[in-house]
């Protein structure tokens, strides 16, 4: 490590301050980071680590990437915040910027991905009650069942994971719950309700596991909401930003989602930024004064958001990303082929799951963690046996063998030492 760089706190300390001062709303891994640099990170011991969870996907462009942190410096120290009270120089270039990068009218800048996903189910439903003459109160937007779209009040009243929501009732009505990857079920839920507004889904199921649909599911999930005049919503919250070798998640299929929501990458990492992007027939339906940040469009986001969109062009990270997820899942089946305890291993691009076969309430897929992390590799379990794996699209062949070599050899001792 660069030992200029002295760490704050002890991973002793870190770990009791955080358990002592913070709310206990999360059970991170035991390991304490104090630097990063492309697909590393460093704890506060100067162990180094392939960073193979990339803050969720939001650190597709690497960590301390040198362009988005200059962007994020000049601007910072030029003009950070003008509120939306007035306009900066920055807002007008970025939103330009971002309509034609992923082809779209208008953006609406927000920070967080719950936020977003916020504004996209504001936005659908002021264009429903304005255009589309839906009665008062009764708009219907269809969701799908495993989803993880963020944390607020209402986002968690469609959530059918306990531990988002239970006990943060009352919930928020307007949302019919479908099972994932089911054309005939979103079809027949269209039907049911003449109220219905708009189809929300993840093009990649994330917290339910890396759940990836069968080939078409976009595209007729999409066929669908146009033949019953309902808006396709994509939440690229996760998937978008190369992250699963396109662009976004959607491009597999050639669909254009009416509301496309992204977050995370937008800035790689060092900065909330996210945005919904719709053309004018429906961004339009929101007026002055009827949304919005304090943050949302700021100048620094701005900046950080050009450098970042830049750099996912420029390093070609859809590419990469999608070369490096053949050889990662090839390299994996293997190790299902010849392993009793890995069963599966799913995903797109570098978006990918390891299906360790046990129960999901089992420690397991927390255990193989821990021995990944003490042989040098960062990933987090999502459910008791399964591992997500997403490092940085930056990533290189050699990088990404060295780290599978690091899996095998992880998943064999846990093997070994579990007989
Ligand atoms: C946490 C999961 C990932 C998202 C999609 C919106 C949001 C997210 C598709 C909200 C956020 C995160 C948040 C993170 C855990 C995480 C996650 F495991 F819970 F599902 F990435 F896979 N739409 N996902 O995935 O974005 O408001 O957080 O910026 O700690 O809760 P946010």
């Amino acid at each position: 490590m660069n030992t200029t760089i002295k760490p704050t706190l002890t991973k002793e300390q870190a770990i009791a301050y955080e358990d002592k001062y913070g709310a206990h709303n999360y059970h991170p891994l035991p390991v304490v980071l104090t630097k990063g640099k492309g697909v590393y990170v460093w704890d506060v011991d100067g162990k180094q680590y392939f960073d193979f969870l990339s803050a969720y996907s939001a650190v597709n462009q690497g960590h301390g990437h040198p362009k988005i942190v200059r962007a994020l410096k000049e601007q910072a120290e030029r003009l950070a915040l003008t509120s939306r009270a007035f306009y900066n120089d920055k807002l007008g270039l970025y939103e330009k910027f971002a309509t034609e990068y992923f082809s779209y009218d208008k953006l609406l800048p927000m920070n967080t991905g719950a936020e977003a996903v916020e504004t996209a189910i504001k936005l659908a439903r002021k264009w429903a009650y304005e255009k589309k003459g839906i009665p008062e109160n009764a708009a219907n937007i269809i969701v799908a069942k495993g989803n993880f779209h963020g944390r607020t009040t209402t986002i968690i009243s469609f959530s059918n994971d306990p531990e988002a929501r239970d006990n943060f009732g009352p919930y928020t009505p307007g949302f019919t719950k479908i099972p994932y990857d089911d054309l005939a079920a979103l079809e027949a839920a269209i039907k049911a309700n003449p109220n219905t507004i708009g189809f929300l889904v993840e093009p990649i199921q994330g917290e339910a596991g890396v759940y990836v649909p069968s080939d078409g599911y976009l595209k007729g999930a999409k066929a669908i909401c146009e033949k019953y005049g309902c808006l396709f919503i994509a939440d690229e919250v996760q998937t978008g930003i190369a992250r699963t070798g396109k662009l976004l998640a959607v491009d597999h299929e050639d669909v254009k989602p009416d509301i496309l929501i992204l977050g995370k990458a937008m800035s790689g990492g060092v900065y909330p930024v996210s945005a919904v992007l719709a053309n004018d027939d429906i961004m339009l339906a929101i007026k002055p004064g009827q949304h919005g940040s304090t943050f949302g469009g700021n100048p620094v986001a701005a900046n950080v958001a050009i450098a970042a969109l830049t750099v996912v062009k420029e390093e070609k990270l859809a590419e990469n990303a999608d070369k490096m997820g053949k050889i990662f899942r090839s390299e994996m089946q293997k190790i299902v082929d010849s392993s009793k305890f890995v069963k599966q291993v799913r995903g797109k691009g570098l978006l990918n799951a390891v299906i360790i076969d046990d129960t999901e309430e089992s420690k397991t897929a927390w255990n193989i963690c821990l021995k990944l992390a003490d042989n040098g590799l960062l990933a987090k379990p999502t459910h008791g046996n399964i591992i997500r794996f997403a490092p940085p699209l930056v990533i290189n062949e050699e990088q990404l063998r060295e780290a599978i070599d690091i899996i095998k050899k992880s998943i064999a001792e846990y093997e070994q030492e579990s007989l």
